[in-house]
């Protein structure tokens, strides 16, 4: 097999080190010198194109590229006919409405019949007329949190993260509209040999994701207690139980998601556990 599958990621900006990071974390090795536009991996079928956010979804969907790993924000703006493969778990953020916070807000009509500038006009649209209220829509490019502050709309709709660029601006989050993650996209005519590889790189994907939502977990425990104990972390088949040099305890070990343990750890430590060691997993198979 002498296929070769073409990735397209953000060249620079915030989706890009973590995009990169995965990649490298599947074992995936390449060169990223900077200003490189294209690079090809030394250990796995992969060519990469570094690009602008705004174009990926239309090069995966023209099948320029046969992957892309973009924001979803940007996916459903521009609209494109791809497969989304894996969410990511990244570049989390929220596309939000707001507006001068000295203004008085109840519900979205309070938007109708305003105008309203973003970067984001066919979410936003599809959001307004779902909720019934006509607005006027400014497409802008950037700066969009600078719109009201000089007059160009009376509200605006843009991306928010912990929300202290709106705060600068004098402006208020009024109404979160839309939900993002970095995704992973995929052409929809790829042949099987170019399938084969997108499945080989997705299994990397799971064991590293897997890998880290759980943890190792190690810990000291009475014999008599054990029964308790492993009901508490069953890990992925059961847990591993090895004697202690001290007569009547053992070591028991599992592995367990990280929001389990906290839920279970004052279970664990009355049923008589101690030495509790919690380890990062860094590849997960099951
Ligand atoms: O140059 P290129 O076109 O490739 O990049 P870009 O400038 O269009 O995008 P970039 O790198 O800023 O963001 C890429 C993607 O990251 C976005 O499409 C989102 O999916 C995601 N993302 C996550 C964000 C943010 N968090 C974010 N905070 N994109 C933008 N922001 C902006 C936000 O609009 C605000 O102006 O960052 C500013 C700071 O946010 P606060 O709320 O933390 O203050
Ligand atoms: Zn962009």
């Amino acid at each position: 097999m002498n296929s070769i599958i073409r990735i397209a990621v953000q060249k620079s900006g915030r989706l890009s080190d973590d995009s990169l990071s995965l990649i490298k974390e599947c074992g995936i090795k390449f060169y990223n010198g900077t200003g490189k536009l294209k690079s090809t991996s030394t250990n796995f079928p992969i060519e990469f194109l570094f690009l602008r956010d705004d174009d990926i979804p239309g090069y995966v969907a023209d099948g320029v590229a046969d992957l892309g790993i973009v924001g979803e924000n940007e996916l459903v703006e521009k609209d494109k006919d791809v497969n989304v493969l894996k969410r990511l778990g990244f570049s989390k953020c929220r596309l939000s409405l707001a507006i001068p916070k000295g203004e008085e807000y109840t519900n979205i009509h309070f938007f109708q019949g305003k105008s309203i500038a973003t970067s984001y006009p066919k979410i936003l649209s599809d959001y307004l007329e779902n909720q019934n209220v006509h607005a006027e829509i400014h497409e802008i490019s950037g700066s969009v949190e600078i719109a009201p502050s000089i007059g160009l709309a009376e509200g605006i709709c843009d991306i928010v993260s912990s929300g202290s660029t709106l705060m600068m601006n004098g402006l208020k989050e009024v109404e979160s509209i839309f939900k993002s993650e970095a995704v992973l996209i995929s052409n929809k005519k790829l042949d099987a040999e170019k399938l084969e590889i997108v499945d080989k790189l997705l299994f990397r994907i799971n064991a590293v994701q897997k890998g880290k939502s759980n943890k190792y977990v190690l810990l000291n425990a009475p014999n008599h207690s054990l029964d308790k104990i492993i009901s508490l972390i069953p890990g992925m088949k059961s847990p591993t139980i090895l004697p202690l040099a001290k007569e009547g305890w053992s070591s028991v070990h599992s592995v367990i998601s990280e929001d389990q343990f906290w839920e279970n750890i004052e279970e664990l430590r009355e049923a008589g556990a101690e030495g509790i060691l919690v380890v990062p997993i860094e590849k997960m198979v099951i």
